[in-house]
């Protein structure tokens, strides 16, 4: 079958600042390097975001790999950490303005569209200490000034822009499942983190707005990370912990970046519970008019929930006291990472964003396939051979395929991620990339995928 895909679409690949630069003359640290710095073996082996793969210097032999596999787009993150030298003034460091203004000029000449985000877990370490980091409305204050400069210094270059990478992941790794610093477990605070980086985003927004970027032809949108929530069975306790983990998981970003209003079932029972967010009508009404131009989505698994049967409330309010996690048997998991793969679930995004979001125009920010241990599939030629990413690609493509031909409004796939970076979660465990990296050497060569994708950019769709 032949897969053709509409004109002018995104063929690239998804990374960040903090997971490919390295921390070479950065003014501030973020959360990750601080936690790096206090606690280097805790989760990572002793292999840090210090060197990561290099980006900061290796930038102009990294764009043109990435030319080589045919990316014709790219996203990548600013850091606030590296942009901003005064982190309450908003003062730029120079050599920060410097190294972004010369990866974006570069991205320009090799022809590739470069997409800014803002945010990518990374909050400046200082802002935590002094105000309690995505806890603290100031803090998104700050954020807006960051955008703000960003958009003044870039917005003449740079046409897409968005404001955070993965919100809820914010939330959830900072104050539910500890797996970000300050690594808490506090379900209040988690609830006001999600409001926070709301208002945050739509502040940015505003800033975008009164910007000369639209003027300049520029966009801005939001990356959510969406885990379709699939019920255990049509059972009706199970269909409602499916519907409050979609509205809780998805929905809470999804909602007010798209349509300005949080869900109004999210807001009822929160309030029951008596854990719902501080708001003001102002922000409220901030948040209503600052919506989104684009949507960036970022598919890795499905959420299979069950009735939750044994909530423990001994750390307090929780999510789950509303659904359990349910671990499908005969679910068809990734054979090198731990996660679920399931195609089709591309497909149910694109007809929800169709048929609940106003089609409005987005595209798959990232997707991609994590595997330990990908040396042991490097040919005599050198080359690793990595067909399985090759087939999970067109697996996903194809689902994205029919969505857009029932009329879903995409305009572009992003895998995660270019070249093998740093994980917050792994370290290098888990590969992603097109290009592989040897972190003995920092040498990079592009692996088959990266054949197979300049192919299937090139001819717009694969067989
Ligand atoms: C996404 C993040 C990325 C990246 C990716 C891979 O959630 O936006 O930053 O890390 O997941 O996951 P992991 O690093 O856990 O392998």
């Amino acid at each position: 079958k032949q897969y053709q895909f509409p004109k002018d679409f995104w063929w690239g690949a998804a990374t960040s600042g903090p997971q490919s630069e390295g921390r070479f003359h950065k003014a501030h640290r973020n959360l990750f390097d601080y936690w790096y710095d206090h606690e280097p073996g805790a989760f990572w082996a002793g292999v840090g975001p210090d060197v990561a793969s290099n980006f900061y210097n290796d930038f102009r032999q990294d764009i043109a790999l990435m030319k080589q596999a045919g990316l014709n787009s790219v996203r990548t993150s600013i850091q606030w950490s590296r942009l901003i030298k005064g982190l309450e003034t908003g003062e730029p460091d120079e050599d920060g303005v410097r190294f972004y203004n010369e990866v974006i000029d570069e991205f320009l000449r090799q022809g590739i569209r470069p997409i800014m985000n803002l945010h990518h877990f990374d909050l400046p370490y200082a802002l935590y200490e002094k105000y309690g980091g995505w806890t603290n409305k100031k803090v998104a204050v700050l954020f807006a000034d960051f955008a703000e400069t960003c958009f003044a210094l870039f917005g003449d270059r740079v046409k897409e822009w968005t404001t955070f990478n993965e919100p809820m992941v914010v939330a959830e790794g900072e104050y539910l499942y500890r797996f970000h610093y300050p690594l808490q477990v506090d379900g209040k605070k988690a609830v006001q983190c999600i409001y926070n980086l709301n208002l945050a985003s739509a502040m940015a927004i505003e800033r975008f707005r009164q910007s000369a970027c639209e003027k300049q032809g520029g966009r801005i949108g939001i990356v959510i990370n969406l885990t379709p929530a699939y019920p255990r069975s049509d059972a009706a306790e199970d269909l409602a912990a499916a519907a409050f983990a979609e509205t809780f998981k998805n929905k809470a970003f999804l909602d007010p970046a798209v349509k300005g209003v949080f869900p109004p079932k999210l807001v009822e029972i929160l309030r029951k519970d008596g854990v719902l967010w501080e708001s003001t009508p102002e922000e409220l009404d901030l948040i209503q008019r600052n919506t989104v131009d684009f949507l960036g989505v970022n598919y890795y698994q499905p959420f299979r929930a069950q009735a939750q049967t044994a909530f423990d409330d001994s750390e307090g309010w929780l999510p789950e006291k509303y659904f359990a996690p349910y671990e499908m048997p005969g679910r068809r998991m990734n054979p090198y990472r731990g996660w679920e793969i399931y195609p089709q679930a591309i497909y149910d995004i694109a007809i929800n964003i169709r048929d609940n979001y106003g089609n409005i125009p987005w595209y798959v920010s990232e997707n991609g396939m994590g595997v330990e241990g990908e040396e042991k599939f490097r040919q005599a030629n050198g080359m690793i051979a990595d067909d399985y990413r090759i087939d999970f690609i067109k697996e996903h493509l194809a689902w994205l395929h029919r969505g857009i031909a029932e009329g879903s409004n995409c305009f572009g796939y992003h895998l995660w991620t270019p070249i093998d970076c740093w994980s917050w979660s792994n370290a290098y465990k888990n590969r992603y990339g097109l290009i592989a990296l040897n972190l003995a050497n920092q040498q990079k060569t592009l692996k088959k995928s990266a054949y197979w994708f300049r192919d299937l950019a090139a001819h717009n769709g694969f067989t």
